[in-house]
């Protein structure tokens, strides 16, 4: 038996079915058990002691680290290429455990303008709370963010593609300019997964996620991880999880997780087929103002998107003409594609960011910030690509076309 159990095999989607787990020592169980206790027995008061103070390697309290986490954990850190991972309660419980394990009043902290709507709140409401100074600022201006790390910042962070309306982040010269400024760079890679964009190859310091979506994969469940070097993660862990949050992933959500990675390559393709067929679908009807979708010939970050990701995702933005109304009308038409949040699952989704995942930016923020207010986001599904596109031409039949009635053409 190998150390890993991968007998040498390399490639992500053999390895996330595969590493860090051996049948054997688990009575042959082909799937990892999954392990719901909240305490472990020690030996003897001296081995709880030694473990105490890691002087023993070993379990203490499930608060801090469970045997299912620990492979789950593995797998993504694999994944990602990073040396070590942590499983958390959800994405945003990832993200504020790493920005509260790693800052402190007085410190600096850079922050992209286009997020998801609760990150923005963390950074921009909640954090600055306890004296620390929030730079909010367009990284897909290099030249203007150079400027900013005059102010010494300790942290920085962003998502690339940003949700919702895909800007591409150069990942590798906004972590050059980090490392040279001594910031630690976290990137919020949920919207690629590890399958299309491996941030830490490019540069970045630590990588998190929200697992409730293509980690997951299957809507049920919600679920977070960190990534990054041995040093970082112990930290975070120490903590930002053992002592400050306290937002630990359920087993049963580790357990979840783990079978979502087993397909979590073939998904990824297939999400990336249907979104890239749906955007040029939507690219060339005449209701529609504009799309963004990074592999989209047009896409004004599409050579960026090309340099640092395998693929476009799942997530296709669009306006359509008539606007913000047009675009509530059109998600009401739709029958086989769901009104909801959240994204990443096997269903495709629809939803306007301005007024749902994208609400808790003031209107003048989302207009200074480039979130259009008519924006519809959509995530595409694994459902057949004819179906989608079926339900989104009956959409628009229904609703009729803006321009048809104004007598004029695109
Ligand atoms: O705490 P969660 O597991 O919901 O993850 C938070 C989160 C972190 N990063 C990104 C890029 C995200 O998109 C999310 C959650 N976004 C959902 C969405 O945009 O639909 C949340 C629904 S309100």
């Amino acid at each position: 038996m190998t150390k890993d159990n991968l007998f040498g095999g390399t490639g992500p989607a053999t390895r996330a079915i595969h590493l860090g787990y051996d049948p054997s020592t688990e009575n042959g169980a082909l799937t990892p058990p999954i392990y719901l206790t909240s305490t472990y027995a020690f030996e003897s008061a001296e081995d709880g002691v030694a473990t105490f103070a890691g002087e023993r390697s070993g379990y203490v309290y499930g608060r801090s680290r469970n045997p299912t986490q620990a492979l789950l954990e593995a797998r993504v850190a694999d994944l990602e290429g990073g040396e070590a991972g942590l499983a958390l309660a959800s994405g945003i419980a990832a993200i504020t455990a790493t920005v509260l394990s790693l800052v402190k009043a007085g410190d600096t902290v850079l922050v992209d303008q286009v997020i998801y709507g609760c990150s923005y709140s963390f950074f921009a409401n909640h954090i600055t709370r306890f004296g620390v100074e929030v730079i909010i600022t367009d990284f897909t201006d290099l030249e203007a963010l150079e400027a900013e790390f005059a102010k010494k910042p300790s942290l920085v962070f962003f998502e690339t593609p940003s949700n919702p309306n895909m800007r591409i982040i150069d990942i590798r010269g906004v972590a050059a300019m980090a490392k040279a400024a001594g910031a630690v760079c976290v990137v919020d890679n949920t919207f690629s997964s590890p399958i299309i964009q491996q941030p830490l190859a490019l540069g970045a310091d630590i990588v998190v996620h929200s697992a409730t979506k293509f980690l997951g994969g299957h809507g049920d469940l919600l679920g977070g991880i960190v990534v990054g070097s041995t040093d970082l993660i112990a930290g975070i862990r120490n903590a930002g999880l053992r002592m400050i949050t306290g937002a630990t992933l359920s087993p049963f959500n580790a357990f979840l997780i783990l079978r979502g990675l087993k397909t979590l390559s073939l998904r990824m393709k297939a999400h990336c087929a249907s979104a890239l067929a749906v955007a040029t679908h939507m690219q060339a009807h005449p209701s529609v103002a504009a799309v963004h979708y990074p592999m989209l010939p047009g896409f004004a970050h599409r050579e960026l998107a090309q340099s640092q990701m395998s693929g476009g995702g799942a997530i296709v933005s669009f306006q359509l003409v008539g606007g913000r109304e047009m675009g509530m009308r059109f998600i009401n038409a739709l029958d086989l594609i769901k009104c909801a949040v959240s994204l990443g699952d096997a269903e495709t989704l629809i939803q306007i960011p301005a007024g749902m995942t994208h609400a808790t930016y003031t209107c003048e923020e989302r207009l200074r910030f480039g979130i259009p207010e008519d924006l519809v986001r959509l995530s595409v599904g694994l459902e057949d690509i004819e179906d989608l596109i079926l339900d989104i031409d009956r959409a628009f039949e229904t609703v009729g076309s803006p321009l048809a009635k104004a007598g004029s053409s695109k």
